[in-house]
C-alpha cells in the first residue's frame, strides 16, 4: 500500500528517499538537496493521469512531503523550490510534458549542484597556501573538495578531522581525504583546542547561512571556529549559494535540529539511568565574527556579505522586505495552499 499523504498516494521511491533523509542515510547539505530534487522527478515520473490541474497538485503536495524531512538544511527547501518554482513559471499544456519540465529542472539542479562543489573546490584552494595545515569538522562534500584540490595543486598535506561525535562523519572525511592522497590525523572532538597550534586553516561546510552570515553546521563548528579565532588561524565557509536562507532575511530564525538520546548513549543505559536527561542538538550557529571567508560557487565573500547572496539569488528587493512583501523563493509557501 503506498504511503497517503494529504490524500495523494506517495510513490515507494519518494518515500524511500525521504526516509534516507530522514534515517540519515542520505546526509550532508548537498547530498540532501540532490536527493530532494531527484525525489521530485521520481514522483512525476511515476504519475499515472492525463489531468494537468491534479497532476500539479500531486507535485505540489510531494514537494511539502520531500521539503520537511529534515529541519536544518536550507538547501533542501530550496532544491524543492528551485524546481517548484520554475515549474510554476513554466508553459506547458499536458501532463507528460508536466512530466518532461520536472525531470529537466531535478536534472538541470543536480548538474548546477555538482559543478558548484567543483567551482567552490578551485576558488577555495586558491585562498590556501603551500605548507598550510587544515581542520575540519563532520564531513562536508564542499569542504573535502576544497582540501582535495588545494592537496592535488601541492599546497596541502596534513588534515587534522574531527571524528564528529556522536554520528562520527569525521570518518567519512577521514577516508576521502586519506583516499585523496593527504595524511590524515583523525582526533577526538574535545581535541581541537590542543591540536589548533599545529593547524594554520580551518575548513568546514555549511548546512545553512542566514542573512547576517552566521553559519549553521554540525554541532560542534562553531567550538572550532572559537579555538581558531583564538589561534589566529583563518576560517573557510565552503558553501553552494543554495545553502543561503532566503526566509533569515526577515529575522526567520534556523531551526536546529535535535535527534534522538540514543545517538548517544544505549537504550539500555538510558533505562538504567532514569535520572539523567539526554539532549542532542546536531547542528549549532557560528556567528559571523568567528568566519574569514565563505566560498561559494559564484565567489568568495565575507560572511557579511550574505545578503547581498541573497538578493541576488532570490530576486528580493530591498522595498519587498521594507513593506513586508517578499516574491521569489517565498513564492513557495505562498502558493502551498
Ligand atoms: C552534515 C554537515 C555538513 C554540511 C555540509 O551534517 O554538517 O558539514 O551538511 O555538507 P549531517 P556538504 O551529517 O547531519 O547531514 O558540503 O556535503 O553539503
Amino acid at each position: 500500500m503506498p504511503l497517503n499523504y494529504r490524500g495523494y498516494a506517495i510513490p515507494d521511491k519518494v518515500v524511500e528517499i525521504r526516509e534516507g533523509i530522514r534515517t540519515m542515510k542520505i546526509r550532508g547539505a548537498g547530498k540532501i538537496a540532490r536527493a530532494g530534487a531527484l525525489a521530485l522527478a521520481e514522483a512525476a515520473k511515476t504519475y499515472r493521469g492525463s489531468d494537468l490541474k491534479n497532476f500539479l497538485k500531486y507535485i505540489e503536495i510531494v514537494a511539502e512531503y520531500v521539503r520537511s524531512a529534515r529541519p536544518t538544511a536550507v538547501s533542501l527547501p530550496n532544491a524543492v523550490a528551485y524546481v517548484m518554482n520554475r515549474l510554476r513559471r513554466a508553459k506547458f499544456s499536458s501532463v507528460q510534458e508536466g512530466i518532461e519540465v520536472v525531470n529537466e529542472l531535478a536534472d538541470e539542479f543536480v548538474e548546477y549542484s555538482l559543478n558548484a562543489v567543483k567551482i567552490i573546490g578551485d576558488l577555495g584552494a586558491k585562498r590556501l597556501v603551500n605548507g598550510d595545515v587544515v581542520m575540519t569538522h563532520c564531513h562536508s562534500t564542499a569542504a573535502v573538495s576544497v582540501i582535495a584540490t588545494a592537496h592535488k595543486m601541492g599546497k596541502v598535506n596534513i588534515a587534522y578531522v574531527k571524528e564528529t561525535r556522536p554520528k562520527m562523519q569525521g570518518l567519512i572525511t577521514a577516508k576521502a581525504l586519506a583516499d585523496a592522497g593527504l595524511d590524515v590525523i583523525l582526533v577526538p572532538d574535545s581535541s581541537v583546542r590542543y591540536f589548533m597550534k599545529k593547524v594554520t586553516k580551518v575548513v568546514v561546510g555549511a548546512d545553512t547561512i542566514s542573512a547576517n552570515g552566521a553559519v549553521i553546521n554540525k554541532v560542534g563548528t562553531s567550538m572550532v571556529t572559537l579555538a581558531a579565532k583564538e589561534a589566529r588561524v583563518r576560517t573557510y565557509v565552503a558553501a553552494e549559494t543554495y545553502k543561503f536562507s532566503p526566509r533569515t532575511v526577515i529575522g526567520e530564525l534556523v531551526p536546529i535540529e535535535v535527534r534522538e538520546p540514543t545517538e548517544i548513549v544505549s537504550e539500555k543505559w538510558l533505562k538504567e539511568n532514569p535520572g539523567v536527561k539526554v539532549y542532542n542538538p546536531v547542528f549549532d550557529v557560528t556567528p559571523p565574527e568567528y568566519i574569514d571567508a565563505i566560498i561559494t560557487e559564484k565567489g568568495v565573500i565575507p560572511p557579511q556579505a550574505a545578503i547581498l547572496i541573497l538578493l541576488e539569488e532570490y530576486g528580493i528587493k530591498i522595498s519587498d522586505i521594507l513593506s513586508g512583501e517578499l516574491g521569489g523563493v517565498l513564492k513557495d509557501e505562498e502558493l502551498r495552499e
